[in-house]
């Protein structure tokens, strides 16, 4: 095991000792959140799950984790996700997986949220990870040259293999936007959120309550 996934696997058991039976555990997505999975399958905790992604699911459904669907519950106890960046006020970009409009609904429906990252992901300023914008697919063109006329390096997210735009689970387009640093993450929402065709973005600010950072001796980051 190299050292980022050992980073990760210390921060998925971490994670752990934030989880009760009879909780309704909020299950993000990732290879650090795949670690948390395998711990939470081996555990003795009875929890339900909802998931964010489709991958999501069909590891639960081998681990026989059960699911419930988010509206059939009043609320989520607790979310464990990944993240692709983190910055020292605990707010993040995630997204990298496609899967950050469901991750932002788990989230905004949790009672808390954990974050689970390596130490790679810890930066002071957000934005070395491109931030990816969830669009509707009509007018997608529209918005990519409005993005760079506004400086944000915009570029939709394609499949390597075949070139095709990436559709996430809910039919819609990526947009990555390469800024390499995010003076002002809150602006940058702001103006994010009143463009029409976006639908969401992998800005999740005031969203994590605690970030478990894997290393040697884990770091634990609580929101103040
Ligand atoms: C997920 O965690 C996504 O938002 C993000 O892309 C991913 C990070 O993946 P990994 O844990 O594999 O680095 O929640």
């Amino acid at each position: 095991m190299n050292e980022k996934d050992f980073q990760k696997k210390q921060a998925a058991l971490a994670a752990l000792n934030y989880i009760q039976t009879d909780m309704i555990v909020g299950l993000g997505t990732g290879s650090t959140v795949s670690y948390f999975l395998d711990a939470l399958a081996a555990s003795q905790y009875n929890i339900i799950g909802v998931t964010t992604s489709t991958i999501t699911s069909q590891r639960c459904a081998e681990l026989n984790i059960p699911i419930v669907d988010i509206d059939a519950i009043d609320h989520i106890d607790i979310t464990v996700d990944g993240a692709d960046e983190v910055d020292s006020y605990l707010n993040g970009i995630k997204g990298g997986g496609a899967a950050l409009l469901m991750e932002k609904i788990v989230a905004k429906n949790s009672k808390e949220n954990i974050w689970i990252v390596d130490r790679s992901k810890v930066h002071n300023t957000l934005g070395a990870f491109p931030l990816p914008v969830e669009v509707i697919p009509y007018g997608s063109g529209q918005l990519l040259r409005q993005f760079a006329n506004k400086g944000l390096f915009p570029k939709l997210r394609r499949h390597p293999g075949n070139n095709q735009p990436i559709i996430t689970d809910a039919g819609h387009y990526i947009i990555d936007c390469h800024m390499t640093t995010i003076s002002n993450p809150y602006a940058l929402a702001e103006y994010l959120e009143s463009q029409v065709g976006v639908v969401e973005h992998g800005l999740f600010l005031n969203v994590c309550d605690r970030i478990i950072i894997g290393d040697n001796t884990v770091e634990i980051k609580e929101r103040q």
